[in-house]
């Protein structure tokens, strides 16, 4: 790491090391690259640690646009501010800030309102650019652009984020805590709390136990929710969901000639209060619609299905049933309000964040942790930018 201090560098642009991402579905190359300072509104930030999201690897692997090389992934992460661009007063140098691929300018009607955090001022798309001003800050050394990724790309020593995109937080929280709060585990925990608002004595229903699933079981729990009924695959994804709060196990692939939304049914005598879908598939969003309570069940889409997939539902059905169906972006959370109130919730030993955290890995070993993620039996591999880790 090249320790810079902000006078030197402020204006100039940084060289430093960066896991580019030169071909789909090839290993990430560390090498320098340059990072040009702040434009107006963006904030050039010193990383302390990132994690690895299922999102990095679909990205990573995608040959056809929206995936675009050469890039720099990476979008769960904690750093440091080096130096802010004009009209930036929001974040100072030296303060800890967590990036966050989803928007908040505060400004607009929806960041205005309690209802929606999809910002229509800088609203979210899968771009390879920064948000406002649709160029990069990223070069290697022979001049090439390189690509953004979710307005975050944080595996790089130093990346460049749009203001609107920061959280200002308490600097004394672990950082390889606080990063989690960047996406999967705000995702999870905000779609109990936020988007779905789970009450107290609720039945909760969640297809796919990977981190995202396990973390709606965070937030059901701290919600209060008493029954949380886990559907997976994998059998051993109920051991690991019982440390989040899921009280019963269904497998998906052990219900006989009953369809899982059957077993569901049954086992909640006529629906679940809540249904999340954790995975990514049409099929298990109409399972998930059949097993939640007619008249105020909600179901609550999380998965990311592949782009074009549908969904079809009768729509006498939907006229007579009276269930909702909802999407959840970054589980409904507003960056800037809620991940200082998860973050405390953490201090105040409500939230758990330590048992998500299954492996760390320094920032030269990055793909071992695209190993360990997609094998399957790690939750978050936190990767640290500059500090030796034993793994
Ligand atoms: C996803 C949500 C859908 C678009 C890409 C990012 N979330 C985080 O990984």
């Amino acid at each position: 790491m090249y320790e810079k201090s902000s006078s030197e560098t402020r204006g100039n642009p940084i060289r430093c090391r960066a896991a580019v991402s030169r071909k789909p579905g090839e290993p990430l190359v560390i090498e320098e690259v340059m990072v040009a300072p702040p434009m107006p509104h963006e904030v050039r930030i010193r990383i302390i640690c990132t994690s690895l999201c299922h999102s990095d690897i679909t990205f990573w692997k995608l040959k056809d646009f929206p995936g675009i090389f050469p890039r720099i992934l990476g979008h769960e992460a904690i750093g440091v501010v080096e130096s802010v661009g004009e009209d930036v007063d929001e974040v100072s140098v030296g303060d800890t800030v967590i990036p966050t691929f989803m928007p908040d300018c505060g400004d607009c009607v929806d960041c205005r309102s309690k209802k929606s955090n999809l910002c229509s001022k800088l609203p979210f798309k899968v771009s390879p650019w920064m948000p406002r001003h649709e160029t990069s800050r990223f070069t290697d050394l022979n001049g090439e652009v390189l690509y953004h990724f979710l307005f975050v790309s944080s595996f790089s020593e130093y990346t460049v984020v749009d203001v609107a995109h920061v959280t200002k937080i308490d600097p004394s929280i672990p950082p390889n805590r606080a990063c989690l709060l960047s996406c999967g585990v705000s995702t999870g925990v905000g779609a109990a709390w936020r988007t779905a608002d789970v009450e107290k004595g609720s039945t909760v229903v969640i297809f796919g136990l990977g981190s995202i699933g396990l973390a709606v079981a965070e937030g059901a729990r701290l919600c209060g929710a008493t029954k949380i009924i886990g559907v997976d695959l994998n059998p051993d994804k109920f051991e690991t969901g019982k440390k989040f709060g899921v009280t019963d196990f269904v497998n998906s692939g052990n219900c006989g000639d009953k369809s899982v939304s059957q077993v569901i049914n049954e086992m909640t005598d006529g629906g679940a209060d809540y249904c999340f879908e954790c995975v990514g598939m049409a099929s298990l969003v109409h399972e998930a619609y059949a097993c939640c309570r007619k008249g105020w069940g909600k179901t609550i889409v999380l998965g990311v299905d592949k782009p074009g997939a549908k969904l079809s539902l009768s729509s006498l059905e939907v006229l007579h049933s009276g269930k909702s169906l909802m999407g959840s972006l970054f589980g409904g959370l507003k960056a800037k309000s809620d991940i200082p109130i998860l973050l405390k919730k953490y201090l105040d030993k409500e939230l758990q964040l330590d048992e998500f955290v299954t492996h760390e890995v320094r920032f030269d070993d990055i793909n071992k942790a695209f190993d360990l993620l997609i094998e399957g039996n790690c939750l978050r591999c936190v990767i640290w930018m500059d500090k030796q880790v034993s793994s």
